[in-house]
């Protein structure tokens, strides 16, 4: 590809279509396949009531929170929607995207009637509307995120239909287990398992029985956990017992990576309920020991402070079992998936899985991946521009092969499963 001016705008261009048009594997969400039933959230509603939106709303209302948890789902919708969208200019990074939403699905946005647009929303099948989101967002590929002590989620798997859509990956988190052992102790024995919450070589063999039973039922791709900023490793702590004697070894014998998502101070304002978590500044050192104590074992980590985010970077530079990924939560806006992207790509090149979702209701896809596809396409042309101007010859199989290695195919292979790697005929 020339690098004249001419050729300078027409890299770009290409650059950005092909970020536009690859296929992505999205490897973390907290959607559901169709089997899981009511677990689903397609509607419009589910669309307004997300917790994101619902935090922006009680900046504006006077309205008791206990109040605004009593009115019905379309009720709470109808308030966020006065609230959000007609008494204020809706022009932060969710309100913003549901409204791409709307109008990428063909709804009238001009339109502030409500009513108009669930009616059209409500017409739809849901099926259709999975299989329109899934094409519009171009995701080919979603990993859920699945928690063996959610009673309702339990029961979907164990009548064996947690897999039948193949396009549904399962990730096994176990949150409880290290955040709320006492409670986790107390759930395991009515599943079956004989722990307690001393911390026994039998309690210990069962939880590793636990994991790796849930592991083989969902063909789990990893095992994850979120954690807050105050997590350290390595400590003589329950935490790191748990990691060092039952995690790594399960993760170990199923050749599967750990997932860390650290940084989060769960219900700073219970009042808030899902929408009450807060992000903390977190250490990259306990990342570091674990890197470097497990070489062998893989690791995938997303940190949710933004002031983590460089060293995080750094630190993927010295540990090849360090995959960092996505820009999680409070900085999946903007200017942080553009600041993130950059030093990321300035860093590491193209080793590292720039995006993840994290939706909660299908239609949220296409915003997601919508305005992250802009952004690390603006931050590849970039990258590509100056890598022209140095004479290299910029050829559009390798931008399209690099293309595929950060959104996709670095997961794959960081999984050791190079057969799911997205290839250059599907792109
Ligand atoms: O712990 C997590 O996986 C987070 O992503 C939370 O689910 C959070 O509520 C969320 O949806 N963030 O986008
Ligand atoms: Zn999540």
């Amino acid at each position: 590809m020339g690098t004249t001016a001419g050729g300078t705008s027409r890299l770009r261009e290409s650059v950005k279509r092909i970020v536009r048009e690859t296929p992505v594997t999205d490897m973390h969400t907290h959607l559901f396949a169709p089997a899981f039933g009511g677990l689903n959230l397609y509607s419009l509603d589910d669309l307004l009531t997300y917790h994101y939106l619902t935090a922006e709303t009680m900046r504006w209302s006077d309205l008791p929170y206990e109040q605004f948890w009593s009115l019905s789902k379309r009720g709470q919708a109808e308030h966020i929607w006065q609230q959000l969208f007609t008494a204020h200019s809706p022009i932060s990074e969710a309100t913003g995207g549901l409204l791409q939403v709307m109008k990428e699905l063909g709804l009238d946005t001009s339109s502030r009637d409500l009513e108009t647009h669930r009616s059209a929303w409500d017409a739809w099948d849901a099926g259709a509307h999975v299989e329109q989101v899934l094409g519009a967002a171009r995701v080919r590929d979603l990993v859920m995120t699945n928690d063996p002590f959610d009673d309702a989620e339990r029961k979907v798997w164990e009548a064996g239909e947690g897999r039948k859509d193949a396009r549904f990956h399962a990730a096994l988190r176990t949150d409880p287990l290290l955040n709320d052992w006492p409670a986790a102790a107390r759930k395991l024995p009515e599943l079956g398992y004989q722990v307690s919450e001393e911390w026994s070589e039998e309690t210990k063999a069962e939880v590793r029985r636990f994991l790796r039973e849930w592991i083989g039922k969902m063909d789990a791709l990893y095992l994850a956990v979120s954690m807050p900023g105050d997590f350290v490793y390595p400590a003589d702590d329950h935490r790191s017992r748990m990691i060092d004697e039952v995690m790594i070894p399960v993760c170990r014998e199923a050749g599967i990576p750990f997932a860390l998502m650290i940084g989060v101070r769960r219900g700073v304002n219970p009042g808030l309920r899902l929408a009450g978590d807060m992000s903390m500044r977190s250490d990259t050192g306990a990342v570091e020991a674990l890197c470097r104590r497990y070489p062998e074992q893989k690791f995938l980590v997303t940190m949710l402070a933004r002031e983590n985010q460089h060293e995080l970077a750094v630190l993927a530079r010295k540990f090849r079992n360090l995959m960092i990924f996505g820009c999680w939560w409070f900085l999946h806006v903007e200017s942080m998936m553009e600041e993130m992207t950059r030093f990321r790509v300035e860093l590491l090149g193209t080793s590292f899985i720039p995006q993840h979702s994290d939706c909660r209701v299908f239609g949220q896809l296409i915003y997601k991946w919508g305005r992250s596809r802009e952004i690390i396409g603006r931050v590849l042309a970039d990258s590509y521009e100056r890598l022209a101007g140095t004479g290299w010859r910029v050829e559009e199989a390798d931008i399209r092969r690099d293309v595929r290695d950060l959104f996709g195919n670095n997961f794959w292979r960081f999984l050791g499963r190079p057969e799911k790697a997205l290839q250059e005929e599907e792109a």
